[in-house]
């Protein structure tokens, strides 16, 4: 890593900035309420989790509740949730990482 004083913004998770130097930082009044994944927010990630996203899929129904988070059940990131969520996390679940 050249040390030439300049730092790049890299990453961008939970409202949090990531920069190559490896500092971070939240952004101010925008805290996560949400983990990506944690579809049921029982506060762990596990395949409990993906029987809460294959049924808000079947039933269509997607708004926040006590017991589903949207914003955790877009998996991908891709701003909308799919069938591709459940792979994505169906992977995460198998391999660890996303
Ligand atoms: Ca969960
Ligand atoms: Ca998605």
């Amino acid at each position: 890593m050249p040390s030439n004083g300049y730092h790049f913004l890299y990453g961008y998770e939970n409202n949090v900035l990531k920069y190559t130097n490896g500092a971070q930082f939240v952004i101010p009044g925008a805290v996560a309420d949400f983990t990506r994944g944690d579809v049921d927010r029982s506060g762990n990630i596990d395949i409990a989790d993906v029987t809460a996203l294959v049924d808000a899929l079947l039933t269509g129904e997607f708004d926040d509740t006590d017991n589903f988070s949207s914003d955790a059940a877009d998996c991908d990131e891709s701003q909308d949730v799919n069938i591709s969520d459940v792979t994505t996390l169906v992977d995460y679940l198998l391999k660890g990482e996303w």
